[in-house]
């Protein structure tokens, strides 16, 4: 069994929101074509209390896009982002929804950032989302949402740690960073996931049911 994770497709990571992602819109076309094609679509939401320490505005002196070290994590500072219960923190407004069974909100300790959908980003809490999975008999993940070299990436390689035979759709995603998105492509095929265009990765699937 196959599962569609749809990761922070939120307003503050399009053109126009506080985290841009460079054409971050243009996969929305896609990704609602694709919901059509599983069973069990999940999307995640970066869900931020205000002065989250992610941001940079929560450490004077600290420029954007800086990193520093938090609890023991390398960290970038970002602009403040997906504040809850803010329109920057909604779902894009183009992505359809009503094939999305449970959205998996992250984010939310103060202290800890947390890119991947799975865990926080030292590894302390547990969102749920791998037992919701496993409890549905999912074996499959297919990743498509935003940013391909940060949440998409770090989901990703927790889903394979896992367990979970991982799938990067390529062309439902979209980088911060180009760099970024090349080393973390070359990361996720090291650790035994694909990076596939979704014609591809579907083209996979229809043979093997
Ligand atoms: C993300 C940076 C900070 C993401 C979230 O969704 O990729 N990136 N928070
Ligand atoms: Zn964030």
């Amino acid at each position: 069994m196959k599962a569609l994770l749809l990761i922070d497709i939120q307003n503050d990571f399009v053109p126009g929101g506080a985290l841009a992602v460079p054409d971050g819109d243009a996969i929305i076309p896609l990704v609602n074509a694709l919901q059509t094609q599983f069973e069990l679509v999940i999307a995640t939401q970066d869900w931020h209390p205000a002065g989250h320490k992610s941001f940079a505005s929560a450490h004077a002196g600290q420029a954007v896009f800086s990193t520093i070290e938090l609890h023991g994590q390398s960290q970038v500072l970002w602009p403040d982002h997906c504040a809850q219960s803010t329109a920057g923190a909604d779902l894009h407004p183009a992505l359809e929804t009503h094939r999305i069974e449970t959205i998996f909100r992250k984010g939310m300790h103060p202290e800890i950032d947390s890119y991947s959908g799975f865990y926080d980003n030292g590894h302390l809490k547990s969102t749920g989302l791998a037992d919701y999975l496993r409890g549905r008999g999912v074996t499959q993940v297919y990743l498509a949402g935003l940013a391909a070299d940060y949440c998409v990436y770090f989901t990703a390689k927790d889903a394979l740690a896992e367990g979970f035979e991982t799938i990067v759709l390529a062309d439902a995603t979209r980088a911060i960073s180009e760099e970024g998105f090349a080393q973390a492509r070359a990361d996720i095929i090291q650790r035994g996931g694909q990076v596939l265009l979704s014609t591809e990765a579907l083209a996979t699937s229809r043979q093997e049911a």
